[in-house]
């Protein structure tokens, strides 16, 4: 909207109402790592470190957590990114014949914060 328009007192609130829906923040979502008995540490570490770009101390961290409280969140992402992640863990998971799993949560709604 120009400056003009916008102090001429003639303020178009359909255009405000509009602008603000494209300003709204997209859903996030959470990728929780879950542990289980069977899937190697190193192929765990491997995993995040291949799908998430972590760094191998930082993939460390994580897989321990997961082995040792049972589950870690690995990042938060927005859905379309996230689920391609967690179908890229699926397949190389299935690949390779490993259990390993990780879920989605939502983090935070469009109309929060
Ligand atoms: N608990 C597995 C083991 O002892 C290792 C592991 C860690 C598996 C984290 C999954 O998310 C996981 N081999």
């Amino acid at each position: 909207m120009s400056e003009e328009k916008l102090n001429s007192g003639s303020l178009d609130t359909d255009n405000l109402t509009e602008e603000k829906i494209q300003l709204k923040k997209p859903d996030m979502y959470r990728i929780v790592l879950l542990n289980d008995d069977y899937t190697p540490r190193d192929f765990v570490v491997w995993i995040i470190m291949r799908i998430f770009y972590k760094t191998e101390d930082e993939s460390n961290r994580i897989m321990i957590e997961a082995h040792t409280a049972g589950k870690s969140t690995i990042g938060v992402y927005t859905f379309d990114i996230a689920k391609t992640k967690v179908s890229q863990v699926e397949q190389l998971a299935e690949k390779y014949e490993h259990p390993l799993k990780c879920i989605l949560e939502v983090e935070s709604g469009g109309d929060q914060g």
